[in-house]
């Protein structure tokens, strides 16, 4: 895919942000980088990659600023083009004389992430890693840096590249019985396929799950505050904030609206959502409320379902109002009852009982899945510490181990597409072993894979996902 360099543009652009800083620097990259690197310094081009320091001079060849140069040549530098670059002094004025004299030179200005592009482009990096640039400069945390050093490095790509190859491997398996059809049921019953066929699933799978925590990484997750009026959810939103976000009241139906706030737990991002309490009512505003409440419980990340514990029956040796009662709670409660009077059945929750001033209950935290289950009192902020431990621990955080990278949205769905298409195609395989139909499924499977490195991406798309990257990227 290599460009031939004489129809290419020369683009420039500061690499450092704008404002004052020690060193600034400009970066050039294209045919014209070499003779534009000789005209601003009245120098000989320096051997490549050896730093030389040198004045650079603007038209009426006065000198604007000093410093070093470096001179990569083609194909070895990050874009694969020649590409220089001027480390001068960090002023705003200044790197502007200089961009504009590289620009008198025959250079333009670049485009927002078109040194990416062009590395893409010439082979240098693939569409994750290029992607993964702009996640390593955007990181929030420091787990978000190493995965998505990792993905840089192309930890992620390998994975893909792997699967894509398991795909075409099979394919062309499958593809050589239909050629043969007298042998074509014996090649395709001989438990091969179907062995590779659930070697790719399980992969698949997995590639999936480390894929989901990578996007929650780089996008956090959203959290969902649901329950009944009066339980607390609001309470709980201004306390996970910080501060007054949402109207607490002792009148039940005080939410109506949702309540966005975005708060960082160690610079992952979590969007939270506080929402109207779940009840019948026949106020059309509340109704409208309510319907935009489970709009928002249905696409939740994680869904803190907000229950009064004191609304919650005892046994009656439980009963009495001593100490004891709260401690009690746990073993007590009807979990799978209060699931489904909000029909939630089956779903990933964390039951949040609320008030437990009001028993004289201990803050505790039972981690499980797919249930778990908080006891705070958003009031007093008791407990809030469990619940911020537990929003970490399904950010993922504590099971970043080696080998975790940074996904987008993007390649989620694209993973998502390939593995709904290949558990298809085994099924259907399973029951009527028609190879033309598994070649054809495999085959836009792999179609999906190579979307994520971006062997198989359409144009619009690509100039999308560079437009993203800031100028200079
Ligand atoms: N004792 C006690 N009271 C609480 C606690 N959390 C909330 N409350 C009280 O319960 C009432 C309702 O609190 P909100 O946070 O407005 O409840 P909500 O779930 O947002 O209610 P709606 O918006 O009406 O659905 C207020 O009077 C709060 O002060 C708690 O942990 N302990
Ligand atoms: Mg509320």
């Amino acid at each position: 895919m290599a460009l031939s360099s004489n129809h290419i543009d020369t683009i420039a652009a500061p690499a450092t942000p704008a404002g004052r800083g020690g060193v600034g620097i400009i970066r050039v990259s294209g045919p014209l980088a070499s003779t534009i690197l000789q005209q601003v310094t009245h120098k000989k081009l320096p051997s490549p990659r050896q730093a030389v320091y040198s004045q650079f001079f603007d038209e009426n060849n006065d000198a604007i600023d000093m410093g070093l140069i470096l001179f990569f040549n083609s194909p070895h530098s990050f874009t694969g083009e020649d590409v220089v670059e001027f480390h001068g002094h960090g002023g705003p004025v200044v790197i502007d004389c200089l961009l504009r004299r590289i620009l008198q030179l025959g250079a333009r200005l670049a485009r927002p992430g078109e040194f990416s592009e062009r590395a893409f482009l010439n082979d240098k990096l693939d569409l994750a890693q290029a992607e993964a640039i702009a996640d390593l400069i955007d990181s929030a945390s420091e787990q978000a840096v190493k995965s998505a050093m990792r993905s840089l490095q192309g930890e992620f790509s390998k994975h893909i590249d792997h699967l894509v190859s398991e795909l075409i491997h099979l394919r062309m398996y499958v593809e050589a019985a239909i050629d043969f059809p007298e042998e074509e049921i014996d090649f395709l019953s001989d438990g091969v396929v179907t062995g590779q066929l659930s070697n790719i699933i399980s992969e698949l799978k997995k590639l999936l799950v480390s894929a989901t925590q990578g996007v929650r990484l780089r996008d956090g997750l959203t959290v969902v505050i649901a329950g009944k009026p009066n339980a607390g959810k609001s309470s709980l939103l201004n306390q996970l904030s910080g501060r007054e976000s949402a109207i607490v009241t002792d009148i039940p139906g005080t939410t109506r609206d949702l309540v966005r706030e975005q708060i960082l737990l160690q610079g992952i991002p979590l969007h939270i959502i506080d929402t109207a309490g779940l009840r019948d009512s026949d106020d059309p505003v509340e109704q409208e409320g309510i319907r935009r409440a489970r709009a928002e419980i249905d696409k939740a990340d994680l869904l803190l379902l907000i229950v009064d514990v004191t609304h919650q029956t005892l046994p009656s040796t439980a009963r009495g109002g001593e100490e004891a009662v709260g401690n009690l709670l746990p073993q007590c409660l009807n979990i799978s009852s209060i699931l489904d009077e909000y029909g939630l059945a089956g779903r990933t929750v964390t039951i949040v009982f609320n008030k437990i001033d009001l028993l004289q209950k201990e803050p505790q935290l039972i981690d499980s899945k797919p249930i778990s289950q908080v006891f705070l009192s958003a009031k007093k902020g008791d407990g809030i510490e469990l619940l911020r431990q537990h929003l970490l621990h399904q950010a993922g955080v504590n099971q970043l181990g080696e080998g975790q990278f940074i996904a987008r949205r993007r390649h989620l769905d694209a993973l998502q597409q390939a593995f709904a298409i290949v558990k298809e195609a085994e099924k259907n395989f399973h029951q009527h072993a028609m190879g033309e139909l598994l070649a054809e499924d495999l085959r836009h499977a792999q179609q999906h894979l190579s979307e994520i490195t971006g062997q198989f991406t359409a144009d619009d798309l690509l100039g999308k996902i560079f437009s993203s990257f800031c100028i200079g990227k």
